[in-house]
């Protein structure tokens, strides 16, 4: 988890509070309709951020990430709406519930960076709870009688724009510290061949793009196919329908039968294998953690 996460988790709780306080200050003056909104909306809006962000942070493990994005919707739903009654709570549960699974699932399949957006964007929506409980907690008769009101918006526009532009930078950070790994990689690459004087071929993942996108390799000469994953997210390569020989030993063959070929790096990690392909052909590699291949994680092996 980056700092940029932890930022966001923090941000949320410290709404979730904020809101609570002013809906328990002016309890008197809302109507259970609008308790209901403000618990609805502070529950779906806080299950979304915090779904994607854990999403994003334990990416392929659904199961956590899901049940930690629930745990927090629900939470701030729960809280928020038992300030209303027993009707509110359930109604802050279920939205809570809805927003931090389907985050999780959001940030599960989308990139990083896309991500990141999302993350952004419904936190200034949870953020605009704060507000939205202000305007729903004023009474009617409340009028502006000096011009104190200029002021407010201005100051409350720039706390809000200095904690958020806090925020970006942390995850500006983030995006540097990913590009670094890459300028070691260019230099490794220059090593074309290995002592036993086997081809060998270098696919790199970064991005969710694997590069170069079309290998070429010979027909029954064997090749050693390097796997390296710059990324901060785990990726794999497959080809089904594949006739090839494995030669000495793989360190990462998983899953998939005899015409399945399967290699698998983890973040910042590099796997390899040499095989021989027995025939010709183009064939279509693709990443099978879910949503990547959807987002362009695909590649073509050409064999002749
Ligand atoms: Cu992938």
């Amino acid at each position: 988890m980056s700092g940029f996460h932890l930022y966001v988790l923090i941000l949320i709780g410290a709404i979730t509070l904020i809101t609570i306080l002013l809906v328990l200050r002016q309890k008197n003056h809302i109507s259970s309709m609008s308790g209901m909104i403000v618990s609805m909306f502070l529950g779906m809006n806080v299950g979304l951020t915090a779904g994607i962000t854990f999403g994003t942070a334990f990416q392929g493990d659904l199961f956590l990430s899901s049940v930690w994005g629930m745990g927090f919707g629900i939470l701030a739903g729960c809280l928020c709406g038992a300030c209303f009654g027993l009707l509110s709570a359930v109604e802050g549960i279920m939205s809570g519930l809805m927003g931090g699974m389907m985050g999780a699932m959001l940030g599960e399949m989308i990139a990083a960076d896309q991500a990141n957006l999302m993350i952004k964007f419904f936190l200034l929506l949870s953020f605009c709870t704060i507000f939205l409980a202000i305007i729903l907690t004023t009474s009617n008769q409340a009028t502006i009688d000096n011009m104190n009101w200029l002021l407010k918006p201005i100051l409350t526009s720039l706390v809000v724009s200095c904690v958020l532009f806090l925020g970006n930078s942390l995850n500006m950070e983030r995006v540097e510290s990913k590009v670094a790994p890459q300028e070691y990689q260019s230099n490794t690459n220059n090593n074309g061949e290995t002592k036993e004087d086997i081809k060998k071929i270098v696919i790199e993942m970064s991005d969710m793009k694997y590069l170069p996108k079309e290998v070429v390799v010979e027909k029954n000469i064997p090749v050693t196919i390097e796997l390296k994953n710059t990324d901060l997210v785990e990726h794999d390569l497959e080809i089904r329908e594949l006739s090839f020989k494995k030669i000495g030993e793989s360190m990462h063959q998983h899953g998939g039968g005899e015409n399945v070929l399967h290699l698998h790096a983890d973040p910042q990690k590099a796997s390899e294998m040499t095989l021989s392909i027995n025939e010709g052909g183009t064939y279509e590699f693709y990443c099978t953690i879910p949503g990547h291949k959807e987002n362009g994680m695909i590649g073509q092996l050409v064999v002749r």
